[in-house]
């Protein structure tokens, strides 16, 4: 079996890739190690920016998006028990953010690609890249018990941080960057009104706290924690006070409470692998880069990696110019950097490192008020998180 391209894993970055170059008539395989369900149930990011809600719109995905999220013109930015709105709307030239879980994004794309008949194979694990700088690329799989092979011109790397594809790229190629933080996220789901209108970021002495929101009555929590945080110790009661001491609860505000529904830790970790692409193995997504969640940039950096290679594969099949394909790890690259510096500072402002000073906790707070008070600071600060431009996309 030969494909134009192979696409490894049926992500948000696999699937949104599978899904444009059909629009444009280009025929590609999507391997998936897991079961569709098992990937549209996966419960992660939940903030777009506006260039992911105008990509997805604009590849004809975006009805339901269009019709359920949540639009949020700015944030809350909290410290020393104070909240301050941060309008990014007035900040950030009327752009705004969307609430909107990436399962259901997951659970739109896949949906369309089965009614467009294409070929995914689920439950199709990749064990090997290989050949990746001759004609054809060799894509190993295990499907159904059996170990399969298939051939490709080009092969797109959206398989995750724990993927095959960032594997087959040469050692001697690839530079790895790596920041690992010595804490993680306490994070719940509960069943109850959101309490804000929108995101609260907050600073506080016992560490970041964050309250965000799927919907009108579904809100998503977190707690900064230590890596190895024992979830037996935080009964539900524990874990609201807690929230509401770091979020600044006062007597006119608290948290409204409701059923807690999912409990779990997360770690934090910068990681950069680069370059992003080598011969005909193009990496997307998580597969290349990790940001700490703090910017909610994870799903927002996957797809605008799809705006840019689809753009170059759409060039190369339709007009035989592979100048944008030549390009593609330079300009993914470029973005890149700018999120993970963002998502940086973005969780080294908030979050309270082990043995922090007196001093330390004071910076931080200063570093929040300048955000919060000089429009200078807080223009770069809105225009980060709603979205940096993206330098293209696909003529669809
Ligand atoms: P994914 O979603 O990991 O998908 C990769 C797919 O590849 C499959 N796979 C394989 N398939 C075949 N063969 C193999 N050998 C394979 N190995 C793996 C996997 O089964 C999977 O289906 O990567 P992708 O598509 O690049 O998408 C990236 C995003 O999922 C990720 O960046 C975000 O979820 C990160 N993230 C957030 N991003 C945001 O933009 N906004 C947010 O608000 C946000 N919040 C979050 C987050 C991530 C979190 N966690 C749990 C890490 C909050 C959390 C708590
Ligand atoms: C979320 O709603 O899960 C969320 C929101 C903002 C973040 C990270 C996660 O920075």
């Amino acid at each position: 079996m030969h494909f134009p391209v192979a696409i490894i894993g049926a992500g948000p970055s696999g699937s949104l890739l599978a899904h444009i170059l059909h629009l444009r008539g280009i025929e590609c395989i999507v391997l998936e190690a897991k079961s569709r369900s098992y990937v549209e149930g996966r419960i992660r990011a939940g903030v777009l920016e506006q260039g992911t809600v105008d990509l997805l719109v604009r590849a004809g995905v975006g009805e339901r998006l269009l019709a359920e999220r949540m639009v949020h013109n700015g944030i809350i930015a909290g410290y020393k028990g104070e909240q301050h709105f941060m309008d990014f709307e007035d900040l950030a030239d009327g752009k705004t953010i969307s609430v909107y879980g990436q399962s259901e994004i997951t659970k739109d794309l896949l949906a369309q690609l089965e009614a467009d008949k294409q070929n995914v194979l689920y439950e199709a694990e990749v064990t090997g890249v290989e050949d990746i700088n001759g004609e054809k690329v060799r894509v190993l799989y295990m499907h159904e018990g059996k170990q399969l092979e298939l051939t490709a011109d080009y092969v797109a790397g959206c398989d995750g941080y724990h993927g095959a594809s960032r594997k087959a790229m040469p050692e001697d190629v690839l530079q790895v960057h790596e920041m690992i933080y010595p804490f993680g996220w306490l994070g719940i789901m509960a069943d109850a009104r959101p309490s804000k209108e929108v995101a609260l970021f907050s600073h506080h002495k016992n560490g970041f706290a964050l309250a965000s929101m799927r919907s009108p009555s579904v809100v998503r929590l977190y707690l900064q924690c230590a890596l190895d945080e024992d979830l037996d110790e935080w009964p539900d009661d524990r874990i609201w006070d807690e929230l509401d001491l770091r979020l600044g609860a006062n007597p006119t505000w608290k948290l409204t409470r409701g059923p807690v529904t999912q409990k779990d830790v997360t770690p934090l970790r910068s990681f950069f692998a680069e370059p992003m692409q080598h011969g005909r193995l193009f990496l997307a997504g998580d597969a290349a880069h990790i940001v700490p969640p703090t910017g909610a940039k994870g799903l927002n950096s996957a797809v605008a990696d799809i705006s840019v290679l689809s753009a170059a594969l759409i060039d190369f099949y339709k007009k035989g110019d592979e100048t944008l394909l030549k390009q593609y790890s330079d300009v993914a690259l470029r973005r890149n950097w700018q999120t993970q510096r963002f998502s940086w500072s973005n969780t080294t402002m908030f979050h309270v490192f082990p043995g922090s000073t007196s001093f330390q906790l004071r910076m931080q707070e200063a570093q929040v008020h300048q955000m919060v008070t000089y429009r200078s600071a807080g223009k770069v600060y809105a225009e980060n998180h709603v979205g940096l431009p993206i330098e293209y996309g696909p003529d669809i």
